[in-house]
C-alpha cells in the first residue's frame, strides 16, 4: 500500500518506516498516526518482516502531536472521536519487535510513540521531552505512564511538569534509551540490530516481547509464573532442538519458525 506520511521499504527481513511529514518536523496528524497503524498491521502481517525499525529525519524523529490539528477542536470532538485510541491500540499490538532510531527531537507524541517501540537507540542529536505542560494539555499517548516506569517518579515529574528536553546522554543514563550512537551511525546501529533480532526464532521473538511487556501489568510473582509458562512451552518448539542442538554442534543456528 502506498504511503503519503511514511516511507516504507522491506530489506533483509526487516521493515523500515521512515515518518515523512518534513515540513512539520513529522508533527503526528491524525493521518501519520493512521498510516502507522496500518502499515504496522500489514508488517505484522507479512511474513518477509521479521522486524521492524521506525525512524524520522535527523532533525526530528517527531516533534509531538501536530498542534495546528488539535488546536480549535473541542472537548466533544476529542472525547466523542476517541482521539488516537484505536490506532495507539493497534501500534501497541504488533506483536513483531519494534526498534525506534531517533534522531533530534522526540517530543510529546514523539517522544510516547518511541517509548511505545520495544527498545530505543538514540543518535547524539537525540532530544527527549514532553512539553504539553507549554501548551495547556498534558501528555495524552502514554507519557505520564510510560516515562515514569522508564526514568522514575522524580525525573518524569521534572520532564512533564517543566517542559524540559532531556539529551540523549542523560536518555541513556535514565533508562530511556538502550544505546546512544553518532549520528552518523544511527541508522546502521538500528539496522544491524534489527537484522540480528531476524535471525532468531520470531516464535521466540514474540515470546520475550510479550513476556517483558507482561512486566508492566502484573506481580513480580505472577510475573516470573507467566515466564517459566513460556518457557518451558518453547520446549514444544523444534527451534528449540535446532537453537540447541546447533549450540552443541558448534553451528549457526538454522531457525524455521516452527
Ligand atoms: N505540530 C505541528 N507543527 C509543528 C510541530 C507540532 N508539534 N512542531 C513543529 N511544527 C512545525 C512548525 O510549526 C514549523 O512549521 P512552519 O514552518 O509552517 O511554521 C515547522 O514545524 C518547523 O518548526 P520550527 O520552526 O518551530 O523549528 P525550530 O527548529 O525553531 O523548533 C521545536 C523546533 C523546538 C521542536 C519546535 O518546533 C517546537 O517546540 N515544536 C512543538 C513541540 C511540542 O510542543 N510538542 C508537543 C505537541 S502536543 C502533543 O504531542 C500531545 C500528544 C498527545 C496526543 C494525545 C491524543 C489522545
Amino acid at each position: 500500500m502506498a504511503y503519503k506520511t511514511l516511507i516504507v521499504e522491506i530489506e533483509d527481513h526487516v521493515g523500515l518506516i521512515r515518518l515523512n511529514r518534513p515540513d512539520a518536523l513529522n508533527a503526528l496528524n491524525s493521518q501519520l498516526i493512521g498510516e502507522l497503524a496500518k502499515c504496522l498491521t500489514e508488517m505484522g502481517a507479512n511474513d518477509k518482516v521479521r522486524a521492524i525499525v521506525v525512524t524520522g529525519s535527523d532533525k526530528a524523529f517527531a516533534a509531538g502531536a501536530d498542534i495546528k490539528e488539535m488546536s480549535e477542536k473541542s472537548f466533544v470532538d476529542v472525547f466523542a472521536g476517541d482521539m488516537f485510541t484505536d490506532d495507539h491500540d493497534t501500534i501497541v499490538r504488533c506483536r513483531k519487535p519494534i526498534i525506534a532510531a531517533v534522531a533530534g527531537y522526540a517530543l510529546g507524541g514523539g517522544c510516547e510513540l518511541a517509548m511505545m517501540c520495544d527498545f530505543i537507540i538514540a543518535a547524539d542529536t537525540a532530544k527527549f521531552g514532553q512539553p504539553e505542560i507549554n501548551l495547556g494539555v498534558v501528555a495524552g499517548l502514554g507519557g505520564t505512564q510510560r516515562l515514569t516506569r522508564f526514568v522514575g517518579k522524580s525525573k518524569a515529574m521534572d520532564m512533564h511538569l517543566t517542559g524540559r528536553f532531556m539529551d540523549a546522554e542523560e536518555a541513556e543514563r535514565s533508562g530511556l534509551v538502550s544505546r546512544v550512537v553518532p549520528a552518523k551511525k544511527l541508522m546502521d546501529e538500528a539496522m544491524d540490530a534489527a537484522r540480528k533480532i531476524a535471525e532468531k526464532s520470531a516464535i521466540s521473538t514474540m515470546v520475550v516481547k510479550e513476556a517483558v511487556n507482561r512486566s508492566y501489568e502484573t506481580t513480580l510473582t505472577e510475573g516470573i509464573l507467566f515466564e517459566r509458562r513460556v518457557f518451558y512451552s518453547l520446549f514444544a518448539t523444534e527451534d528449540q532442538k535446532e537453537g540447541m542442538g546447533a549450540f552443541l554442534e558448534k553451528r549457526e543456528p538454522q531457525f524455521r519458525d516452527k
